[in-house]
């Protein structure tokens, strides 16, 4: 594992001073959520006894393009190379959602054994995998060497690697281009965001089509879904920002959906040629009548996420006077960012639970939650459970009825904490 000690602060992150996308210096700092350890950067036992280091969570608007972005551009190196824990398969959810992706995809497109379908960001083949098993030629990107180990077992061709405008020249000399370009929830995690855009472009056929999905940052505005800030997300999309993103590189985005994965998701489908259809155009419509390209949008947010934590830790404090002991669910790298934010740690919540084996075993980064398998609940039966994968409430919910009929009771923390039993 790469090593981040404190003897090398600043060796591996800098603060931006410009805009990600357009370049401008009119960046607004709007939200600062203090300096935190990196999300997804899960702790040994023997780590636990070392200093951590942490890097600022800041968030600015871009008085320009309207992109939403975080300063702080922490190495990608150190953020998803070796011991990257995220796997997409452990969500059944997820699974039948990107089936349904690639299904729809097969039909729209007419794809067949002549088709080439590449996924940037492709983690452990989760989607890909659909496409293999119906005859379709694939080719998957991933810089996590684990994720893409697996991936390459349930028989997706993987390069290990990011994803570069130097990278898409290469390979679609070698490869071709694709027919379908994927990519989902990645583009908010590059650094160098024009040079990702401008590679899709180069990979894509004349005819062909880029479906791409990110957490969109309306829902995240309204329903204080802060937690889903934290150094790998750089960009949090409007639909503005996007299309201006887009457009500097001969890119159009014509039609987009609306999907309820990750708290609010946007999937766009971007082409070479221009041809806009009215999904777009309403929601550009729609965001400019609102004032999401406008800073007087976020003036408030930085309160109402204060007043989220507030209601939070008084819940907990009260209950832990009544006596009553909390546990948490999902080790979800925004898991952290709501641990560290509200001070939350050992003092207030036992452990957390995970079904990803990969952070079993493993400690929270900053609060120090040991992370144990689900079926910690019923064993232990904590009287209360912080949902931290939140986005995932109904699905965990379903599955933890026994928990549920012992009398355990779930704390799901966004817009605004809530009891269920
Ligand atoms: P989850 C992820 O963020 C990863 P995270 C990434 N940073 C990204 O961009 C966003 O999504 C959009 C577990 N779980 O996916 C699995 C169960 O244990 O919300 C995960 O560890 N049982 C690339 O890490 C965690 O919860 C279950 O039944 O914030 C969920 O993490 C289910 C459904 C999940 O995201």
């Amino acid at each position: 594992m790469n090593q981040i000690t404190l003897e090398q602060p600043g060796k591996y992150s800098r603060t931006e001073t410009c805009c990600r996308s357009c370049g401008s210096g009119a960046l607004e700092a709007f939200l600062d959520l203090g300096s935190t350890p990196l999300a997804d950067r899960l702790l040994t036992e023997k780590m636990l006894t070392e200093e951590e280091l942490t890097f600022p969570l800041v968030v600015a608007f871009c008085k320009d393009c309207s992109l939403v972005q975080m300063l702080e551009t922490v190495s990608p190196e150190i953020l998803f190379a070796d011991a990257y824990p995220y796997y997409s398969s452990f969500s059944p959810a997820l699974m039948e959602h990107s089936r349904k992706n690639a299904l729809a995809r097969i039909k729209d497109r007419d794809l067949g054994s002549d088709s080439l379908v590449i996924e940037l960001a492709s983690n452990d083949g989760y989607l890909l995998r659909n496409y293999v098993e119906k005859g379709i030629p694939v080719l998957g990107i991933d810089p996590a060497d684990g994720p893409a180990a697996a991936a390459r077992k349930v028989g997706v061709k993987t390069i290990c690697g990011f994803f570069t405008e130097e990278m898409a020249a290469d390979v679609a000399e070698a490869e071709g281009q694709a027919d379908v370009v994927h990519g989902n929830n990645v583009l908010a995690h590059v650094a160098d965001t024009n040079g990702f855009v401008a590679g899709i472009g180069k990979i894509l056929k004349p005819t062909g089509v880029a479906v791409i999905e990110m957490p969109y940052l309306l829902p995240l505005i309204e329903h204080i879904e802060f937690d889903t800030i934290y150094h790998e997300h750089l960009c949090y999309f409007s639909l503005t920002a996007l299309d201006k993103l887009f457009r500097r590189h001969g890119l159009y985005l014509n039609r987009v959906e609306e999907l309820s994965i990750h708290g609010g998701s946007l999937r766009i489908f971007v082409e070479r040629q221009e041809n806009v259809g009215e999904s777009v155009s309403t929601m550009l419509a729609n965001e400019s009548a609102i004032g999401l390209d406008t800073p007087e949008f976020f003036a408030e947010f930085s309160e109402r996420v204060d007043g989220l934590r507030s209601k939070l830790l008084a819940l907990i404090s009260d209950l832990k006077a009544e006596g009553h002991s909390v546990a948490a669910y999902g080790a979800a790298a925004k898991g952290a960012t709501m641990l560290n934010y509200c001070g939350l740690d050992t003092t207030q919540i036992d452990f957390v639970v995970d079904r990803n084996a990969h952070k079993q075993g493993k400690y929270m980064p900053g609060a120090h939650l040991p992370i144990l398998p689900p079926e910690a609940l019923v064993e232990k039966q904590p009287d209360y459970v912080l949902m931290l994968a939140w986005n995932f409430a109904d699905e965990i919910i379903a599955q933890q009825q026994d928990y549920l009929a012992a009398g355990g009771r779930f704390i799901v923390p966004v817009p605004e904490p809530r009891i269920v039993e």
